[in-house]
């Protein structure tokens, strides 16, 4: 069986890397089942090899792919039916999507987001979590994640051509969801899952987007535990 490598939490049931979600979805959309392999981020040096300290990582028999970009290609090759891009055209659109989400959409929700996943990790993993963030982000967590009403302001903002396309079409992909709606789904259920935030009022369009996209492959996004319910 498919074996995916995915980023753990204190919660045994909460899983929040936007990474590993999109990939979730994606085996689901081709109706492959999988299992689970949970890494805390102290964790990474048992990655399969090649190893390069990410999730997630897919193992399908002797075959190691890590990225998720690279893994949802493997996917479309190893098994075609049900394709995640369905013309190249599709797969340059979704690819600019994804460059878009993560320039734009990934550091709003980890700006807002921040302590929540930062307390989220066990106390053997905090140490690391907090020094590779700050230097990353080149602040302390508190400074990065200070201001996180105004960037949930503005994430509300920048999701605005989502909400035009959504307006005519159930999905990024029209009428049938593609890997684009599971890379919106995975930063969805990073925030979701990973903090106690309500990011959408209930009256925003996205709103019933992210649900349509919950209710996916029998509510495979909602089966995730919240930290808010711990
Ligand atoms: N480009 C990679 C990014 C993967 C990534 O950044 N994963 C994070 C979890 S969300 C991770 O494994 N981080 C480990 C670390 O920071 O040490 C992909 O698309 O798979």
């Amino acid at each position: 069986m498919i074996k995916i490598y995915d980023l753990a939490t204190k919660y045994p049931d909460v899983r929040f890397s936007p990474f590993v979600w999109r990939i979730k979805y994606a085996l689901a959309h081709k109706g492959l089942e999988w299992e689970e392999a949970p890494l805390h981020f102290t964790e990474m040096s048992r990655l399969p090899d090649p190893n390069v300290g990410l999730v997630p990582v897919l193992v399908d028999g002797s075959t190691v792919v890590h990225d998720s970009w690279s893994i949802a290609e493997y996917l479309d090759e190893a098994y075609p039916e049900r394709p995640l891009f369905k013309s190249a055209e599709a797969k340059a659109q979704c690819l600019l999507f994804k460059h878009w989400s993560e320039r734009v959409w990934h550091p709003l929700v980890s700006k807002i987001g921040i302590m929540d996943f930062y307390d989220a990790q066990r106390d053997a993993d905090k140490t690391y979590f907090r020094e590779s963030r700050e230097k990353r982000f080149q602040m302390t967590l508190e400074e990065w994640g200070g201001n996180s009403s105004e960037a949930r302001e503005q994430l509300l903002k920048i999701l605005e051509p989502v909400r035009q396309v959504i307006a005519s079409f159930d999905f990024l992909g029209g009428d049938t969801p593609s890997f684009s709606d599971y890379i919106a789904l995975g930063v969805m259920q990073w925030i979701r899952c990973g903090s106690g935030v309500e990011m959408f009022d209930k009256e925003d369009p996205i709103n019933d987007y992210q649900n349509r996209l919950l209710d996916l492959y029998d509510g495979l996004g909602r089966r995730g535990g919240r930290i808010g319910d711990h």
